[in-house]
């Protein structure tokens, strides 16, 4: 086992990248949040304009370092810089927008080649909001998307998280760390 494992959380605008990485870091995190000038602010005052790190610490010596990218498609220069030497990829969905299924598909198709090589798992928030979809909905999905790429095998795992959720965030976490290495996935 690795001392040291990094992975990526992405997702659009607002699915919670940040409030995730908080929720599970053994560290105070390193976050670039900025207040918004465009028409993000529509939806929330601040914004990541770079990038988000914390650190989970895995027993005595492993690490898991934890990166959060910008949600927003002008920041995406920095998409390529956070994935280099990832070991797996957590895309973050947020229920409340107008069309999440658009939203999976299109940080799909923009993260192929880093997710080519590495496993996903999925993370739908704000399902307290908005109930639908639903896991089964994203299943089906994910099914076609994945054909689309000729890619995601194995299918990712899908959960319901609250970005808020320390439990949430950290079985979604746990769940990829599985995918990555079995022997990872069972640490405390
Ligand atoms: N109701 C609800 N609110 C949530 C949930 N997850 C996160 N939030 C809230 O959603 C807001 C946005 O969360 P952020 O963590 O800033 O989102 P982000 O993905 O980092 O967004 P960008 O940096 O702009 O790409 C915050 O106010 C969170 O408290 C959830 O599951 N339910
Ligand atoms: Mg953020």
């Amino acid at each position: 086992m690795r001392e040291d494992n990094k992975i990526v959380f992405t997702g659009p605008v607002g699915a919670g990248k940040t409030s995730a990485i908080s929720a599970i870091s053994d560290v105070p995190i390193i976050s670039t949040d900025a207040r918004a000038s465009d028409m993000t602010i529509n939806r929330k005052g601040h914004t990541t304009v770079a990038m988000d790190y914390g650190i989970l610490h895995l027993g005595d010596k492993s690490k898991v370092h934890l990166y959060g990218t910008p949600g927003q498609e002008r920041f995406d220069f920095m998409w390529d810089i956070l994935t280099t030497g990832g070991l797996g990829l957590i895309l973050m969905l947020d229920n409340t927008r107008p069309n999440p299924q658009k939203d999976m598909h299109f940080f799909l198709h923009a993260f192929k080649d880093y997710i080519a090589d590495v496993p996903v798992v999925l993370g739908i928030s704000k399902t307290d909001l908005n109930s639908r979809p639903d896991t089964a909905d994203y299943a089906k999905m994910l099914a076609e998307v994945g054909q689309d790429l000729h890619m995601l095998n194995p299918v990712p795992p899908i959960f319901e998280v609250d970005g808020r959720n320390k439990e949430d965030v950290k079985n979604l976490v746990m769940a990829l760390l599985f995918s990555i290495d079995p022997g990872l996935g069972m640490l405390p």
